[in-house]
């Protein structure tokens, strides 16, 4: 019979030695925001991050993360980057119109560049749900974006050099 399939399993460690990060944070809501932010420099800090090795940027609101988020990630200076925001509902439709555009510019930051955007925005109808997720009944969103970026940071690494290894292999088979 044939032995048991074993896959390859590749996962990003949850230790920040070494990792270049930098977080992207609105100043909108920031009574949320500043929160968010204490709480994901908390999770780089316990994880073993140096204070050099990590920046912060500060954005007027979250329909600008996008773009800073972008041009950091072009620098080529960080593993990954977390950008922290807080929409919450008025009365008219902005509410919709800066989640969505937040939302897909940051994914598209991630994608065009390659390097990890943790999203940490949060898009809420009320202030209490805001602050049920900055650190009260919800936990806080900006801790798990802190370990998230850690981990992506790690598995990209890990999936460079893997792919560049495969490809030397093959390269050496042609030969
Ligand atoms: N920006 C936020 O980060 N949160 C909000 O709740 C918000 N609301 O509701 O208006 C908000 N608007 C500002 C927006 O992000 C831009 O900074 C502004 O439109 C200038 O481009």
């Amino acid at each position: 019979m044939a032995d048991k399939l074993q896959p390859g399993k590749f996962s990003g460690e949850l230790t920040a030695h070494g990792l270049r990060l930098a977080i992207v944070v609105s100043r909108f809501n920031s009574f949320i925001t500043d929160r968010l932010l204490a709480a994901a420099i908390d999770a780089l800090d316990r994880s073993g991050a140096k204070s050099g090795d990590v920046d912060v940027i500060h954005v007027p609101g979250a329909f600008e993360l996008p773009l800073t988020a972008k041009k950091l990630a072009l620098t080529g200076k960080y593993d990954s980057l977390i950008a922290i925001g807080c929409v919450l509902r008025g009365e008219t439709a902005h509410y919709d119109y800066v989640c969505s555009e937040t939302s897909r510019g940051l994914q598209l930051a991630q994608m065009d560049t390659g390097v990890p955007v943790i999203f940490c925005v949060l898009t809420c109808d009320t202030l209490e749900q805001a602050i049920d997720r900055a650190g009260l009944k919800g936990g806080n969103k900006g801790f798990e974006a802190g370990q998230a970026a850690i981990e992506m940071a790690q598995l990209s690494r890990k999936l460079k050099s893997s792919t560049a290894s495969k490809s030397a292999n093959a390269k050496a088979r042609r030969k």
